[in-house]
């Protein structure tokens, strides 16, 4: 049976007169025992009232501003707890003194300000700070004397959040280690070792440091290593530029491998999708975007419609992105709307390498120089150039098997380019 209770100020000690700095509740509201009602302030303390009873908020008889002493009325509580209540929160703490049985006692929940705690807040202030897992003493206060509000908490909230899904593209350096609990970047003055030299970051190099900055700390990355066999491949890559040299044009492995992954991408759709929130975009063209080392930094161009290309034009777009990135000509479109990225190392070195993911894209294929190896061929060991793949991919978006499945089938396509069609 439903109950109406008047909640009045409790027994708060000697304070008189005092503040009501915050109205936690309204008609309507539905409370819990104990729950937080309205917050007082004193001189020396903050005091949250309590709800006696679990009920519904009828009538609000307090503002923010309103000074009230002991017995004062706050609220017209309709109680729906079963057991009974007595009429206000006074004369339950009367009878808890005499030791009388009753229901829960809500008692006022009293802080000193500025004794045990450095911050200034209510209870029920630190109790929402608590919940969300916020240190209090992190939260900048706005009230009078800094005192902490709900709203401060709530805004300290909003600010980190948006602060984590921020990007600083004025610094590749580590800017937001309190966000990760990092320990801060060492500040050391490399000049008591040594003459040193300072130089500025090139602005390319700022923007894609920024960029792999948060891929890297953003996406689970796997890295799938695999060799392709391409011997016969680049017997054939050969002889067609002996055949074509006065075209000007030299295609390199990077072209056939573009030609493959096109290929792989028809057959693995997800290695060309991107997430969005719970969602999963499939896209349906296939742009292949390509790492290019220039002068100024990394950049990445993107080779519109691959699959509308053969392996000669894909070589001569490349060419043509590569000398604009290293002019720095490119245009906007030039470098959007990727489905993948591959970073080809092959001309310089290395045998694997963990390529970081060019986001929203979910893979990024490295290639690594190809050497001549000893192969087994189920009779005996023979020379075979052998192409490394490093196929780094979102373990949100992908699994290890499709990973491997997609590395396999890149080596089918490489090692007997007459599949690529098929
Ligand atoms: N194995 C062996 N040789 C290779 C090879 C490979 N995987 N890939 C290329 N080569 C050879 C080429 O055949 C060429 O040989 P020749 O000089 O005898 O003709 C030589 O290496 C140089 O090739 P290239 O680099 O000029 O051409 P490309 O098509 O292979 O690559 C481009 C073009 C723009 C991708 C490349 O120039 C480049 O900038 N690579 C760096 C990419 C990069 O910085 N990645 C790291 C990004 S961080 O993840």
């Amino acid at each position: 049976m439903s109950e109406a209770i008047e909640v009045k100020v409790p027994d708060i000690g000697d304070y008189k007169n005092v503040p009501v700095i915050e109205v936690l509740v309204k008609p309507g509201d539905i409370v819990e025992l104990e729950q937080s009602l309205i917050t007082l302030e004193s001189d020396k303390a903050t005091i949250d009232v309590p709800s006696p009873a679990t009920g519904i908020v009828k009538i609000l008889k307090v503002n923010v501003g309103d000074m009230v002493s002991e017995g004062a009325l706050i609220v017209i509580l309709e109680s729906t707890d079963s057991e009974p209540h007595k009429s206000d929160t006074v004369s339950r703490l009367a009878q808890k003194r005499l030791d009388l049985p009753t229901a829960p006692m809500a008692a006022p929940k009293i802080q000193m300000a500025q004794e045990h705690y450095t911050s200034h807040a209510s209870p029920s202030v630190r109790k929402f700070a608590r919940e969300l897992g916020i240190e209090i003493e992190h939260v900048p206060g706005t009230r009078s004397k800094g005192r902490i509000a709900r709203e401060d908490v709530t805004a300290y909230v909003k600010d980190m959040m948006h602060k984590q899904r921020g990007v600083s593209v004025s610094s590749t350096t580590i800017s937001n280690d309190t966000e990760l609990d990092l320990l801060p970047w060492p500040k050391i003055d490399f000049a008591k070792f040594g003459p040193v030299q300072s130089k500025s970051l090139s602005r390319i190099k700022k923007i894609s440091g920024a960029n792999l900055h948060r891929n890297w700390v953003r996406i689970p990355h796997v890295t799938n290593n695999d060799e392709a066999d391409i011997t016969d491949l680049e017997t054939f890559r050969v002889q067609l530029n002996r055949e074509n040299e006065k075209t000007g044009i030299k295609v390199t492995i990077l072209a056939f491998v573009i030609r493959a992954v096109v290929a792989a991408l028809k057959k693995l759709p997800t290695f060309n999708a991107s997430l969005d929130g719970d969602n999963l975009i499939f896209k349906q063209y296939l742009n292949i975007g390509f790492a290019a080392d220039t002068p100024n930094g990394l950049i990445v161009p993107v080779l519109k419609n691959a699959e509308k290309k053969g392996v000669f034009d894909i070589a001569k777009e490349t060419a043509e992105l590569a000398k604009l990135a290293r002019e720095g000509k490119l245009n906007a479109d030039q470098i959007q709307g990727g489905s993948i990225s591959i970073s080809s190392l092959g001309g310089i070195g290395g045998t694997h390498f963990t390529p970081i993911i060019n986001a929203p894209e979910v893979a990024i294929l490295g290639l690594s120089r190809s050497t001549y190896k000893p192969v087994w061929n189920g009779n005996q060991f023979v020379p075979r150039l052998m192409l490394p793949l490093s196929l780094s991919y979102d373990h949100r978006v992908i699994d290890g098997a499709e990973a491997a499945r997609f590395n396999a089938y890149l080596s089918e396509i490489l090692a007997d380019f007459r599949r690529v069609t098929v």
